[in-house]
Order: C-alpha cells, then structure tokens, then sequence
C-alpha cells in the first residue's frame, strides 16, 4: 500500500543528475522555531545603511528593544548555534531578557560586518579628529528612530548594553541621545585607550593589540599577524621593539597600527577621544549603569573612570550606578562561578544580569514595571564572596599607605630609617607576565591571567617581593589602591611594575590549589618617561629619585586573617607590554637594539622617600 502511494510521486520528483547543487537562498530559520529573526539595513543620515538583526520570542507584544551595536558580525552574534530555539541562537546572557518579551538588536558598526561605510577604529566623535557628520552617537540615534518607528512589537522605548568595544559604543549612544533611549549598560567600555584601557597602560605599549588591529581591520580576514607558533616570548624579544616587530609581519601597512605608533604619547588624538572626557563635558540624561570585571585584563580603566567623571551630575545618585564583579573582561555575560583558581558563591555572571541589571532595564524600558531596587554601587567583596551595596564608590573608608620595609616586609607604620633595594633589569631578561612558553592568543590563559599565581617570578632578583606577616584581623579593601613609589634608574627610562598580591596561607588542605597561592588582586604597568605628565615624556636622570604615583584596578577585596599582603615591584611585564629601552629615545617604537640597556632600579623605604601603596581600608 505505502509502496503503491509513494512510487509515482518520487518519480515526478526526482532530480535530474545535472540540476546545479547549489542554493541561491536557504532561509535556516524553520517554520517550527519558537522566534523571529529578521535581518534589516537600516539607513543612516548619510545615506550609509548599517546590518542590523532583530530578534524576538514568537508572540512578542510591546517589547522593549535591547540594542548592541558591535564589530563583532551581527549575524553571528545572533547565530551562535544554528537552532530554532532563541536561547540557542543568541548570546546566553540575553536568555533573561528574551524570555521576559525584550526585543533583542544587534547591529554592525559601520564599514564592518555586513554595514556599508568606511570603517574607523573606535570612530572619534565629530569634531577635531573627525571631520565628518557621522559617528557613532549619530548612527545610534538614527538606528533607535527607525527601531522605533519600523518594529511593530515595540514599545517604543530602547535601551543599549554590550561589553567591550560594545561598552563603547553603548556610551557613545548617550552623547545627544535619542529620546528613546531610556537606559544604558555600557559594560567594561573601551574609555581611555591610552591610559589605561586596551592599547597602551600608562604609556606601555600592549604588543597584542597588533593582532587585534589585523583582525579587526583586514578586509579579507587575512590575520592573525603570521609570527607563528612558538613560545611569543622568544618571537618577540627577536623582533626588537614593538615597531620592529611590526614592520618585520607588515602590521605598520594597517593605518590604525600607524596612528598607535605615532602616538606613543598622551597626545590630543588620544586625549580627544577619552570617552570620560567627552562624557563629563555633557549632562548625563539617561540611567546608565556602568559595569566591570575585578580582573578585566583588557578594559579595567573605562567604567570607574566614566563613574568618576559624571559622578558629579548626579545630584540624588538615582541616574548613575557602578558594578564591579569577580570577573575577566565580559566575564559579566558568561558563567560567573569562577575564575582560574577562584570560586565564587554560585554563578555571580547571573545573579547580576538576572537580579540587578534586568530589574534596571525593566523599570525604564518595560510598560509599568516597578522601580527597581538599584544601588547605587554594588561590587563583589572577594575573599568574603559576598555582593556588598553602597552609596559610593570609592567606598568610605581610609587610604592607609601601606610602605615598603627594610628586609622586604610591608608594615602600615612608616619607615624610620634610611633604606632602598636594588636589582638589575635586563631588556634581554624581560620578566615574562605568565609563565612560559607564552601562547597570547590561548584564550585559556589569556581570559584568566591576571589571577595566575605570581610564584613563578617571585623568585627571580629582578622581582622585588615585600611581605607583611600573616595577618592578624581581615584587611577590607573597595577603591583603586594607588602606588606611591620613590624610585631612580641608572638608565634615561624606565617601565615600572606594581603588583598587589593575596598570600594565601601555606597550608590550605581544604583547598590544595590555593595553598601558598600568590593571588594578583592588582597589576599595573607605568612608563616612567611620563612621570611630569603624560603628555610630557622626557628622560629620566640617571641616579635621580622619582615619586610615580597610579592607580591599581577598582577592587573590592578581603585579605583574610592569617594570609599575607605582598607588593611586588619590577621593570617588565613581558610580552604583553613591549620593553622599555631604558635609554630615552623619542618614541619606543623606533628604539634600536643599541638602546636597550641593562639599567640598576633602586626602590626606596626611608623617611621622605617612603615608597607605599595607599589601600582603600574600609571598616
Ligand atoms: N577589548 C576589546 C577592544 C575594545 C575596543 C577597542 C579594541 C579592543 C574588546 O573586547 O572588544
């Protein structure tokens, strides 16, 4: 019977051996999946038209519409797995908001992805750097009127988040906004590219930023840079500066590499695309909860930095709030449970989006929803694991200077005697900033590094190590300790390295892989010819002592009693930051092999010169 149905309708159809096998369109999105996706060029005021995806539950009413502006391919952001289901397709941070009737959007900055347009890294606002009409608070307005007025199942009303370079974006949204726009959640925003966020740190050069510009701006996908598959430290210390490695795989053919390496200084093209300073010259006039990892390894400036500069307008701290978690950078949209070594109290990634940053969005961007119950600070206490809420960030407390001692140790009363150490740091030694062989585009190690155990160095004599005993009462921290160091060279320049670091207690049975534990709670990086300003480099005086003073990281921390609080001072940090030369020259991405040069650093402990690291002590 089902023989005798079947043979001749397989007859009629069957398909001649030569019909061409290829298929104009296949629309994989099925009649059975449980959302709608629809991909749109939306135009901009200058005739540009940007790709943009839409993305919703099927039977959404009234949705708010959450946007993203990326350049990371819209399409594939929201095609993570191919599926009918929504949560499979889109980010798994956007689950929450999905299932909960948001509208989700994501879209490609102009001139990448699908967008048409000219690309420009991190596009400056119109003005001095950018000459013409467009950028990217003008394409976000454009994009939330016609959202408004071409999605059927939307309230009206939008609001913007992503990490990153989407942070970026999300905050370049609030100059001029549109008035749809009802809230925002930049998080781990790109703010400051030269001082602290992705490019340089206090004028240290970030060597990985080269691959970057490659992938990001090679039209036909032709990076990464094709050093190879070696150990990145020896590759790069064969290079030669930064410029030479460069020039040696083409790199300085990409212009964005040759604006980096035409201005090693805190010059205006950098100072005029600091979003904070944009921002702060601007009222704040959308909610905007700004969002950070503890141990962003890329964009830990931004946020704090833009919380800092706009702080001020917000007169009944209800407009503005601050996050930080235990996270790597966009750790916030992953799971939250841990990060290398360290465990948290549950999925802290979720508790976060599902309790703090939905609850926002909802009340600004849902019809009738109740006032969220939004601190004004909320920030993850590690060493306790426990979310801890405040009316201001840095929380109240007492920078206590915590100073260097004779014989290594760390004390909170000051030094009375003269004193300094000294090492030897050698541009041919570098001290590696993980252990090697150097992998630096293994995300494993990468996304998790700023928590590696620092063992492996502490041994080395050109890493200084000052410890306190074992502590007798917890140690609470929340703010950015500051370094205060007193210090000469016997070069013309010099990079100096500080390090705040949780000992953990010799004996942990409990927990065998943080026995005697080295935990980074802060590292930064500073390159010493900028110490009278940023945007004043000169060369150091061999012998003279200098005070540089920076921030570590925004950290909310709790030593516990019985471990030890440990500063580890060093010159290199290496692959990550290219070397300093430690003989002046213009600019380091010329320096020569002659220029690098064993330098002697002296660090000092004595009265009037007594180097510290302020910490943030809250009761
Ligand atoms: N940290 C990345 C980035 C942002 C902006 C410019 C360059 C790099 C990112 O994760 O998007």
């Amino acid at each position: 019977m089902l023989a005798a149905m079947c043979a001749p309708s397989m007859a009629l159809a069957q398909t001649a051996a030569m019909t061409p096998d290829t298929v104009k369109v296949y629309d994989p999105v099925r009649a059975q999946a449980d959302y709608v996706r629809r991909e749109v060029m939306i135009p901009m005021r200058d005739g540009t038209k940007l790709f943009t995806v839409i993305v919703m539950r099927k039977g959404t009413k009234r949705g708010p519409i959450l946007l993203s502006r990326t350049p990371y391919d819209a399409g594939r952001a929201t095609w993570r797995n191919p599926s009918q289901k929504i949560e499979e397709i889109l980010p798994i941070a956007d689950a929450e908001f999905v299932n909960d009737g948001y509208i989700r959007v994501y879209q490609d900055v102009r001139g990448l992805g699908k967008s048409e347009g000219d690309y420009v890294m991190t596009r400056p606002l119109r003005g001095p750097l950018n000459a013409t009409k467009v950028d990217h608070a003008t394409d976000a307005y454009d994009t939330i009127d016609w959202l408004v007025k071409h999605v059927p199942e939307s309230n009206g009303k939008v609001g913007i988040t992503g990490s990153s370079y989407l942070g970026f974006t999300s905050l370049m949204a609030l100059v001029d906004p549109h008035p749809a726009l009802k809230a925002a959640v930049p998080q781990s925003p790109m703010v400051d590219g030269w001082i602290g966020d992705d490019w340089f740190h206090n004028g240290a050069f970030r060597q990985p930023s080269f691959d970057y510009v490659i992938g990001q701006t090679a039209k036909a996908g032709s990076g990464p840079v094709p050093y190879g598959s070696g150990d990145d430290y020896v590759t790069y210390l064969a290079a030669g500066s930064a410029g030479d490695f460069a020039r040696a795989y083409g790199v300085d053919a990409f212009p964005f590499a040759r604006k980096l390496m035409e201005h090693p200084a805190y010059d205006s093209y950098w100072q005029e695309q600091a979003v904070d300073k944009l921002l702060a010259r601007r009222k704040l006039t959308v909610p905007t909860m700004l969002v950070v990892g503890q141990w962003d390894q890329e964009d830990s400036y931004g946020a704090p930095a833009v919380y800092k500069a706009l702080e001020p307008q917000d007169k009944n701290n209800d407009m503005l709030s601050l996050v930080i978690g235990p996270w790597r950078h966009s750790g916030v949209n992953y799971d939250g449970s841990s990060l290398g070594v360290l465990a948290f109290d549950g999925d802290t990634g979720l508790q976060f989006r599902r309790d703090t940053m939905k609850p926002f969005l909802d009340q600004y961007l849902k019809d009738e929803a109740p006032k969220a119950n939004t601190p004004p600070v909320l920030t993850y206490a590690t060493g306790e694991n426990r979310w801890q809420a405040t009316s201001a960030w840095p929380a109240t407390g007492t920078p206590t200077p915590l100073y260097l001692q004779a014989g290594f140790g760390l004390s909170f009363k000051a030094p009375s005697a003269q004193g300094h150490d000294a090492y030897v740091s050698d541009p041919a030694k570098p001290v590696p900033f993980v252990p090697r062989p150097i992998h630096l585009r293994d995300a494993d190690v990468w996304k998790p590094w700023l928590v590696s155990d620092q063992r492996f160095v502490s041994d080395r004599t050109d890493v200084l190590s000052y410890v306190t005993p074992p502590l007798d009462a917890a140690v609470h921290i929340a703010g950015a300790p500051m370094v205060d160091l007193f210090a000469a060279t016997s070069g013309s320049d010099s990079d100096w390295v500080v390090k705040l670091i949780d000992v953990y207690p010799e004996e942990q049975s409990a927990h065998p892989k943080l026995a005697g534990y080295q935990l980074p709670i802060g590292i930064e990086i500073y390159r010493g010819r900028y110490v009278h300003g940023f945007d004043k480099p000169g060369a150091l005086t061999p012998g003279k002592v200098e005070n540089y003073k920076f921030g570590l990281p925004n950290v909310n921390h709790v030593f516990a009693p019985g471990h030890r609080i440990m500063i580890q001072v060093q010159s290199s940090l290496f692959p990550l930051y290219d070397r300093n030369p430690q003989t002046y020259v213009p600019n380091i991405f010329n320096a020569k092999a002659a220029d690098y040069k064993p330098a002697t650093q002296t660090i000092f402990h004595e009265p009037g010169q007594a180097s510290a690291v302020w910490l943030p002590i809250v009761p």
